[in-house]
């Protein structure tokens, strides 16, 4: 089995912030997870380097575009260790190797008769770099996500028939109805879809700054094309001396957020198409992080800086908060106050101290001793069949919501805890079977727990399964019972209280 995930290649016209961070937090859990499997994974970020957003940012301040490319996908290309993102390449749209299989695919798209000469005319938003159609202009001629001016543009281009493939599109969303998710997303794209397409530019004259046109080098590619391509073009050369292309074409899941819908749920099939190329498996698209009711967006000005929430709370925290706090797939409004409140209340307070209290009990009467043995039946049925639900759930890239299966079995450690009470059976004499029954359970329970919790926090979960004696990471292993814990350690707070006031 191989799993295949990607990230938007972010532009590199300004540093990350917390909405690049969220994306790819995302994709590493799915990546993780898929390791969980044993599955042969792949996950790959990088950066979008062409095209007006970066041209026009490098200019603003006097320097090169490829000068300023430098600059930024150095702090991209920081960002993913900084919140434990495994990727396993990182591609830059100005690497050669790139430039050149962008050049033969669209090369290829030309030969097969999709590619013609054209002269575009209408409004474009240099900072979205798209062509924006009549419906999608806010009043005023403005960019309804970037608020700025729209420009008219007239320009000889290379057009991509964009519209010849409107009825394979549209058996395409009828045949395979998880292409795009969550639904409402699926919906939109098709109803665009239906709505008609039109050709768009596949290549920019105006611009200099892009992948040169074989065929035509007065033309760049449209810097779009030259993006979405980074999904296949990385496969070849991401590991030198090897092409990964056949182990992991077509990629399983593109996790973008639904600013670029229409590209990935609309564009890339049918460029895919037009080049014979297979089309990726699943489009899932999130929502916006908000910050007081605006996405957070470089051009807005409102922005979290996720190098700075990682200094204050940590890594695992800041990945926890995010996907716990905004529904995956939804918009949700992030901010220090409820930052604080789900690190205290959620990670302090509910796994934090469920490890503390079951590792300090069991030093604290068996010596950290685990005596072996079935765990209790009374949590047997809370716990049945989890890591496959789990699985379910990340396989349809539902994050938060597994995460919430994984929490509900968390408090019901808790409630056990309190309906237990070990520190009574602890006094009464001749309980002391049921007390290592509890004890067991509990250890055994927070293990299988904490497996789960991994790709979410992954920093804290092999800390407490070190802990507990028990490193093992695969899902199956997740299974209550199915751990093999003799003795557990003392450990420092997972999630010390005191870390939320540093910094403040
Ligand atoms: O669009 N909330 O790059 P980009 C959630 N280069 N996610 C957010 C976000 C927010 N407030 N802000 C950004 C581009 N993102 C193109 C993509 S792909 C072939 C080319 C995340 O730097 C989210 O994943 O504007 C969004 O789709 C992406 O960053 C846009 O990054």
């Amino acid at each position: 089995m191989s799993f295949y995930v990607t990230t938007p290649i972010y532009y590199v016209n300004a540093a990350p912030h917390l909405g690049h961070a969220y994306t790819t937090i995302a994709a590493d859990v799915m990546a993780r997870h898929h390791r969980q499997r044993e599955e042969d994974v792949f996950f790959l970020t990088g950066t979008d380097e062409h095209g007006e957003p970066v041209a026009d940012a490098a200019h603003a301040l006097g320097i090169e575009p490829q000068q300023l490319a430098d600059r930024n996908a150095e702090r991209f290309k920081a960002l993913a260790p900084s919140i434990e993102a495994t990727n396993d390449f990182f591609i830059r749209t100005t690497d050669p190797q790139h430039e050149a299989i962008v050049q033969e695919v669209l090369a290829r798209v030309r030969e097969n008769g999709f590619v013609y000469e054209g002269t575009y005319e209408g409004w474009y938003c240099p900072r979205c770099a798209d062509f924006k159609a009549e419906n999608d202009i806010d009043e005023g001629n403005r960019c309804p996500i970037h608020h700025i001016e729209l420009t008219r543009e007239q320009e000889d281009n290379y057009f991509f028939r964009l519209s010849s493939f409107q009825q394979r599109l549209e058996e395409l969303y009828a045949e395979r109805e998880d292409f795009v998710s969550p639904r409402t997303r699926y919906n939109e794209a098709l109803s665009f879809i239906r709505s008609g397409l039109r050709d768009v530019p596949l290549t920019r004259h105006k611009l200099t700054w892009g992948v040169q046109v074989p065929w035509d080098h007065e033309h760049v590619f449209y810097v779009w094309f030259d993006a979405l391509l980074n999904y296949y073009t990385a496969l070849s050369y991401a590991n030198p001396g090897e092409d990964l292309t056949e182990r992991f074409w077509p990629a399983s899941y593109h996790l973008v957020a639904k600013d670029i819908l229409r590209f990935h749920a609309v564009y890339w099939p049918a460029l895919l198409m037009a080049a014979e190329l297979e089309l990726p498996e699943h489009i899932f698209v999130h929502g916006y992080l908000l910050m007081e009711g605006e996405k957070m967006s470089k051009s807005l000005g409102n922005v979290l800086d996720p190098f700075e929430v990682i200094e204050r709370f940590g890594a695992d925290a800041l990945r926890f908060y995010l996907l716990r706090e905004v529904p995956f797939g939804q918009d949700g409004s992030v901010s220090t106050a409820s930052f604080e409140l789900r690190y205290e209340t959620e990670l302090a307070n509910e796994l934090g101290n469920l490890a503390s209290r079951t590792i300090a009990m069991l030093v604290r009467y068996r010596e950290g001793a685990v005596t072996a043995g079935e765990v209790d039946p009374l949590l047997a049925e809370d716990f049945a069949g989890l890591p496959a639900r789990v699985a379910a759930l990340v396989d349809r890239a539902e994050l938060t919501a597994a995460l919430e299966e994984i929490w509900q079995r968390v408090r019901r450690l808790n409630r056990y805890v309190e309906e237990q009470a070990p520190w009574r059976l602890a006094k009464e004499d001749g309980r002391s079977g049921d007390l290592d029954l509890v004890l067991r359970t509990l250890a055994e329970g927070l293990r299988a727990v904490t497996v789960l919790l991994w790709p979410y926090l992954p920093a804290s979960a092999e800390r407490l399964l070190e802990a507990l004696g028990d490193p093992d990471l695969a899902l199956d292993r997740a299974e209550l019972g199915a751990g093999r814990i003799e003795r557990v350690h003392a450990i420092d707070s997972l999630f010390p209280k005191d870390r939320q006031a540093s910094g403040a």
